[in-house]
């Protein structure tokens, strides 16, 4: 058992389009350089999550959004004297002009197939196969995902936290999660849980 002196609030906010790309930013500076993330940062003294969530979003990317919470992370970190939650938001839209800052280079990747969902897998084979099983569900069905501007890159696991491939897909699919991993001091991931409620 360790006895943590107190938890830190953090926010991680996430702006995802026709559920076909969300939008990163690469940190240029402070904790998480070189990684790709969403926009976040510290809950400050007198703010709820959300407000800080809205805060950063817009001193980070410089637009806002409607954001709703989509889940919870709680880290350990090898002799560090606080453990570390994050509140995850999510919006479908968002509004003002994206815009690179001090901090991060905003960027949007599409959302990967193989990403979505992760307790269900689906190869392209498939998904191919799902839908010539189903013949009421024809192309010309619900609304085209965005297309404009695509092909656009995928999202970028390999530079970001070892724990986002966990749960990325749960908040994609629209399922609150919770989790929680521990890091040793070098910040590889040792051991970690994830779970998630069905689909909202
Ligand atoms: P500032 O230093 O920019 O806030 N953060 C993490 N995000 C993920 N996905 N995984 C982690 O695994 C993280 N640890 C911290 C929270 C730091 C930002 O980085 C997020 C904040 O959005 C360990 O104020």
């Amino acid at each position: 058992w360790v006895a943590y002196k107190k938890v830190k609030l953090y926010t991680n906010a996430f702006v995802i389009l026709n559920d076909a790309k969300v939008l990163l930013g690469y940190k240029k500076r402070g904790f998480g350089t070189g990684l790709w993330n969403g926009f976040g940062g510290k809950v400050d003294p007198g703010e709820t999550p959300l407000q800080a969530a809205v805060r950063e979003l817009e001193e980070e990317a410089g637009i806002e959004a409607p954001l709703e919470h989509c889940g919870v992370l709680f880290f350990v970190v090898d002799g560090a004297d606080a453990a570390f939650h994050i509140d995850i938001f999510r919006a479908d839209e968002y509004t003002g002009t994206v815009s690179e800052t001090d901090e991060m280079r905003p960027e949007w990747f599409s959302v990967q197939k193989e990403l979505l969902p992760l307790t269900n897998p689906q190869t392209t084979a498939d998904h191919d196969h799902d839908h010539a099983a189903n013949p009421q569900a024809t192309e010309e069905e619900g609304p085209e995902p965005e297309t404009e501007g695509l092909p656009l890159p995928d999202i970028p696991l390999k530079q970001m936290w070892a724990d986002d491939e966990f749960w990325m897909p749960l908040m994609f699919s629209r399922r609150f999660f919770v989790g929680r991993a521990d890091f040793d001091a070098d910040d590889k991931m040792l051991k970690w849980w994830f779970a998630a409620a069905p689909a909202s």
